[in-house]
């Protein structure tokens, strides 16, 4: 079993039944010249949360630790666009549009797909959502369920949107979820904070937070590994 310090209590895992969920890491989000940036949005602080999650997924895959990649985004034919996802913010370019990456949020298009750094190699199933919750009109239950997983680890963006509405879905569906704050990433700094105090907040009643050092120092110490205790990982 590791333990893993964390608020608002410790955060026990079982690797063996533990999955890092890797949240739409797609250069639509993170990069300039995508779906974010096309909302008005300073992508930086996305920048920011890459080089942590990176370190995080490089020790859970030494670890052996089940990982599951997701992805926002919609058919070509935009069959599962809501009009009211479509319409909403009233942008000179939305969802569906040509943008700077290919079609923005369309599966297939460069923009869609998962950046470099923490791009998935086989064996990580990766999940296409057209929702925000990556448990929406998905089959990440069922893939979690048959791999016996019972506790998440959660990286991505934004926190406050897509990662925060997994995390709800995930406790409703009796999952215990860590989110790593350094790992995940929100264009507004106010919601960053706050979403990280919601998870945590009156017992834990989404979830636990912890951060990427804490993360990986708990399961070096389960698993056992020749790196040192807070030397970085890759
Ligand atoms: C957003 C997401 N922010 N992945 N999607 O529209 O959080």
């Amino acid at each position: 079993m590791a333990r893993v310090e964390a608020e608002p209590y410790e955060f026990e895992f079982d690797p063996q039944t533990t999955a890092l969920l890797m949240i739409d890491f797609q250069r639509d989000f993170v990069y300039p010249g995508g779906f974010g940036e096309a909302l008005g949005n300073d992508t930086s602080p996305l920048l920011d949360a890459l080089p942590p999650a990176e370190r995080v997924l490089k020790a859970c895959r030494e670890a052996g630790v089940f990982v599951i990649h997701t992805r926002e985004g919609h058919r070509p034919d935009l069959s599962d666009l809501p009009p009211a996802k479509k319409i909403r913010g009233r942008g000179a370019t939305t969802i569906g549009d040509v943008g700077p990456m290919g079609r923005i949020l369309v599966r297939g298009e460069l923009g869609h797909d998962i950046v470099e750094e923490v791009y998935p190699i086989d064996g990580e199933p990766v999940v296409d959502k057209p929702g925000k919750g990556a448990f929406y009109a998905t089959d990440l239950d069922a893939i979690l369920k048959m791999k016996g997983i019972s506790k998440l680890v959660v990286c991505g963006v934004t926190t406050e949107v897509c990662v925060h509405t997994t995390v709800r879905e995930a406790n409703d569906r009796g999952y215990d979820a860590l989110v790593l704050s350094d790992c995940v990433g929100s264009y507004f700094p106010e919601f960053q904070r706050v979403a990280l105090e919601m998870i945590k907040a009156q017992g834990g009643i989404f979830g636990w937070v912890g951060d990427s050092e804490r993360f990986m120092a708990g399961l070096r110490a389960a698993v056992g590994d020749a790196t040192p205790a807070g030397a970085a990982v890759g």
